[in-house]
């Protein structure tokens, strides 16, 4: 859905949460971020590193790989929801065990300061104020973020440990 004059369009900045355990999982982040910028009404911002860690939930399943991207959009929430479910789906997403191991998982962290519960999407991310493997990289291009209802980015992540996560060289 587009608004009819995009002059009057707000345009928001949106963090995307970026995961692959699967298929060579830095070239699925590469791919995906390169999806994402080719979006009309998507501007790439700018990326984290990449890092990687081990498995939260089940535990049977390769370390992940994960970054944030810092995206303006003028996509309804919605609608940038659906778009990154095609481009999870084009890169060979197959939905099995929940919480398993996937080529590509995409989340809307943050949509501006705006807070949306609804069945299909949750803004902020539930697990965003506790996870080291989103935390980390959104601090890196985000240190001055502050969450509603959750906080400092700043302050969340020096309660956040590790949990294993290791930045990745370029
Ligand atoms: C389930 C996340 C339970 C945290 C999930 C939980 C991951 C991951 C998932 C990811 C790493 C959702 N996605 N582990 N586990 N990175 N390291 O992107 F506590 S499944
Ligand atoms: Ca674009
Ligand atoms: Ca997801």
């Amino acid at each position: 859905m587009q608004y009819r004059d995009d002059s009057i369009t707000p345009k928001i900045t949106a963090y995307i949460g970026m995961g692959s355990n699967l298929a060579d999982p830095l070239e699925q982040l590469y791919r995906a971020r390169e999806a994402i910028a080719a979006i009309d009404d998507v501007t790439d911002l700018g990326i984290s590193s990449f890092y990687q860690s081990p498995p939260m939930g089940p535990q049977d399943q390769p370390d992940y790989v994960n970054a944030v991207m810092k995206v303006a959009t003028q996509l309804l929430p919605l609608d940038l929801l659906h778009k990154l479910q095609s481009i999870e789906n084009e890169q060979g997403r197959v939905r099995g065990e929940r919480w398993g191991a996937r080529t590509l998982d995409l989340d809307i962290l943050l949509y501006g300061d705006q807070s949306i519960n609804l069945a299909e999407l949750t803004v902020p991310h539930v697990g965003l104020a506790q996870r080291a493997f989103v935390l980390y990289p959104l601090s890196e291009i985000a240190p001055e973020l502050n969450i509603a209802g959750k906080g400092d980015v700043k302050d969340l992540l020096k309660r956040c440990p590790l949990a294993g996560l290791k930045r990745l060289d370029s």
